[in-house]
C-alpha cells in the first residue's frame, strides 16, 4: 500500500542520492575499518530511517510494508551493512514492541527508536538453539517484581551498538517448547548482561554481531512484552515473518547493484576483440539474472501488498526469502565470473559483494528453514 505516492517520492529520492553520493563512496573504507563513520550514522538519523517503521504517532515515517520494501530496494544498491546498522532497529529489534507490547512500551521506548537514540537488537539465537528456536535454553525466573535472566544468546546483530534487547527466554522451564518462551524488553545497560567480542564474519564488515551474557540479570516484571507470559514464540515468529519480507527486499536490491556492476565490467572489458558483453555465454548470465532479479522483486512486492491488506503472509514471506536470497547468492556468482580473475581482486569490490550476500541465505531463517515454512503450511492447507 502506497498511501503517498509524493511523500514517498521525497524519501526515496533521498535514500538514493544518499546511498549514491555518502555510502557507495565510503563502502571501500568501511570494509577496511569495520566501522561506519560517525557522520554517517548521524545522516541516516536525520533522515528518519531508524525510525521508518515507528508509527507517526512515535515520532517515525510509519511507512507501510509495501512502502518498506522500496526504501529496501534502494538501500540495497550498496553494502549491506549499512542496512544493518538501522535494519535491527526498523525490524526483528523494534517490532515485537510495536506487534505485542502494552502501550505503556510502545510510548516508552519507540520515540526512542525512532529518532535512533536507542537502537534495538533481537536476541532469539543461542549457542544450542538456531533454527530450533523453541529449544531456547536462556531462563526468566519471575522473583518478585523481577524476572532473572541466565543465558547466552549468539551471533546478535548490533549487540555491541544497543540500547535495548527484545529477548526470547524462557519463563516456564516445565516447558520446554514454544510455549514456555515469554519476550521482554531489556536495557542493555542493565546489570548482569556482558557483551562477548565481536563476532570475525566472512563478510558484511561494519555490521557487528556478538555473543550477548546474561548473569541474574534483574529485568522488571513490567518489561515483560505484552505483559504476558508465554507468547514470545509467537511474538518472536511474527517478527520473523515480516524481517524475511524486508530481507528480501534488500536482496533484490544488493542484487540490482551486483548486475549493474558485472554489465558495466561487462561493456567495458575486452577481449578477442571486443567487449565480452557481446559474447552470448557473457550474456547468458546478465540475462539470466535480470530474469531472476524481475521475478524476486515482483515477488516481494507482492508480498508486501498482501501484509499490508492484512492476509497472512506467512507462506509469501517465506517464499521471498527463499527465492530472492538464493537468487542473490546465483547473481553473485554469476557477476564474479563475469569479471574474471578480477572478480577475485578485493580491489575491484565484487568479491566483498560475493562474501557479503552469502549471509541472506542463513540469518533470519535458513532456506531451508523457509522451505519447511511454505512445505508445512501448504499440507496444513491442503489437510483442512
Ligand atoms: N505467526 C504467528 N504465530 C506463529 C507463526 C507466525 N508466523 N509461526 C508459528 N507460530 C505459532 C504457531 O501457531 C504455534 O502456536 P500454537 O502452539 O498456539 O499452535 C507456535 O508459534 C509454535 O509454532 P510451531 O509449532 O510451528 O514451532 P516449531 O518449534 O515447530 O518451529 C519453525 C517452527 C521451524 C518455523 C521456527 O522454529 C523457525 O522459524 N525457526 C527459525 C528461526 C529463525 O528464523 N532464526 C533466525 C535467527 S533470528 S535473526
Amino acid at each position: 500500500m502506497i498511501r503517498d505516492p509524493q511523500t514517498l517520492q521525497a524519501l526515496l529520492d533521498a535514500v538514493e542520492r544518499f546511498v549514491r553520493e555518502r555510502l557507495v563512496p565510503a563502502e571501500a573504507q568501511v570494509a577496511e575499518t569495520d566501522e561506519i563513520p560517525d557522520d554517517i550514522v548521524r545522516e541516516m538519523k536525520a533522515l528518519g530511517l531508524f525510525g521508518l517503521t515507528v508509527p507517526e504517532e512515535f515520532g517515525g515515517l510509519g511507512v507501510t510494508m509495501e512502502e518498506e520494501v522500496m526504501v529496501m530496494l534502494a538501500m540495497g544498491q550498496t553494502s549491506p551493512c549499512f542496512r544493518s546498522l538501522f535494519g535491527t532497529t526498523v525490524g526483528i529489534g523494534s517490532q515485537g514492541i510495536l506487534l505485542d507490547g502494552t502501550e505503556a512500551q510502545k510510548k516508552k521506548y519507540l520515540p526512542l527508536l525512532a529518532t535512533g537514540e536507542l537502537i534495538a537488537s533481537f536476541a532469539l539465537t543461542e549457542p544450542d538453539a538456531g533454527s530450533d528456536a523453541a529449544s531456547l535454553r536462556t531462563t526468566a525466573i519471575r522473583e518478585g517484581e523481577h524476572y532473572i535472566v541466565n543465558g547466552t544468546k549468539r551471533f546478535i546483530t548490533n549487540a555491541p551498538h544497543a540500547g535495548i534487547f527484545t529477548l526470547m527466554a524462557r519463563t516456564d522451564p516445565q516447558d520446554k517448547g514454544a510455549g514456555g518462551v515469554s519476550a521482554f524488553i531489556v536495557e542493555a545497560n542493565t546489570p548482569g548482561i556482558s557483551i562477548g567480542r565481536k563476532d570475525r564474519k566472512m563478510g558484511q564488515r561494519g555490521a557487528h554481531t556478538a555473543d550477548v551474557i546474561f548473569e541474574n540479570c534483574k529485568v522488571p516484571a513490567g518489561q515483560l512484552i505484552g505483559g504476558r507470559e508465554g507468547q514470545g514464540f509467537k511474538t518472536a515468529m511474527k517478527v520473523l515473518e515480516k524481517g524475511r519480507i524486508h530481507i528480501a527486499a534488500i536482496c533484490v536490491g544488493v542484487a540490482e547493484r551486483m548486475l549493474r556492476d558485472a554489465l558495466n565490467y561487462a561493456i567495458e572489458r575486452k577481449q578477442f576483440g571486443q567487449p565480452i558483453a557481446e559474447f552470448q555465454l557473457v550474456q547468458a548470465m546478465l540475462a539470466d539474472s535480470q530474469a531472476e532479479i524481475y521475478a524476486a522483486r515482483c515477488m516481494v512486492i507482492d508480498a508486501a501488498r498482501r501484509r499490508d491488506e492484512g492476509r497472512n503472509v506467512s507462506t509469501e514471506a517465506s517464499c521471498c526469502k527463499l527465492f530472492a536470497s538464493e537468487m542473490c547468492g546465483r547473481v553473485a556468482d554469476r557477476a564474479v565470473q563475469i569479471f574474471g580473475g578480477a572478480g577475485y581482486i578485493a580491489d575491484y569490490g565484487i568479491e566483498r559483494f560475493y562474501r557479503d550476500v552469502r549471509l541472506f541465505r542463513l540469518y533470519e531463517g535458513t532456506t531451508q528453514i523457509q522451505q519447511i515454512v511454505i512445505a508445512r503450511n501448504l499440507v496444513r492447507e491442503a489437510m483442512r
